[in-house]
């Protein structure tokens, strides 16, 4: 059986998504970030990074128990293990790949940015780099809009690359972003948010506030 270690943020929804949309079993152990739970050294025996989402899998290759720990490596070990949202080989694997990396890299990384930078602004803390950031995501957006044109999804196909990217570009509206510059990302946000997997993973584990 697979435990999903997570919150419902950006990070740890990549992981629900997936779970929900693979359809393998799986339990959850939610994770209290505001406690610094995923700083306790029983949790950072199976994620060194001490951040969510993390799974152990019990029956993992050969039947040994695998903790994987980096939202991209579960979302293709998630995808290996079920067969599905990643071909096993060809020029389709390469491409939802490409995507599944960008993702990982410049989508979360500047997503997260930004999402630091402006609650910093809006708490009156130090936020001198929030334009910088800005200025990025938009360039973001606009790979991400080219690499739709054409397409209903980043690989083609559906993918994991979609369930990667998903959770951050979601967020548009905190990220101060105009959608309307963006038409393809807008059409793939509504292709996706329909999903009713994508629906129920975005709230598990449940959570009280409206992040
Ligand atoms: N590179 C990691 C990033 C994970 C990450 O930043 N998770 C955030 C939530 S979205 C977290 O656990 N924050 C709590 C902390 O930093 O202690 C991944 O993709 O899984």
């Amino acid at each position: 059986m697979i435990t999903l270690y997570s919150k419902a943020t950006s990070n740890g929804r990549k992981a629900s998504i997936m779970l929900e949309e693979s359809g393998l079993e799986y339990t959850v152990r939610p994770m209290a970030l505001e406690k610094k739970e995923q700083k306790e050294d029983w949790y950072l025996k199976i994620n060194p990074n001490g951040r969510v989402p993390c799974i152990v899998d019990d029956d993992g290759p050969g039947g040994e128990t695998v903790s994987v720990f980096e939202s991209g490596a579960i979302l293709q070990y998630l995808a290996e293990k079920s067969g599905k949202f990643l071909p096993k080989d060809g020029a389709g694997r390469i491409e939802v790949i490409n995507w599944l990396y960008f993702a990982a890299g410049h989508i979360t990384h500047t997503g997260l940015c930004v999402h630091w930078q402006v609650r910093n602004r809006d708490t009156g803390k130090e936020h001198a780099h929030l334009d910088m950031w800005q200025e990025e995501n938009n360039r973001v957006y606009g790979v991400l809009d080219r690499g739709l044109e054409g397409r209903d999804y980043l690989a083609g196909e559906l993918s994991i690359a979609d369930f990667a990217a998903y959770p951050w570009i979601y967020r548009y509206d905190m990220q101060e972003i105009d959608l309307d510059l963006y038409p393809n990302v807008q059409a793939w946000l509504k292709r996706i948010g329909e999903r009713p997997a994508v629906i129920r993973g975005l709230q598990i584990p449940p959570r009280d506030d409206d992040f």
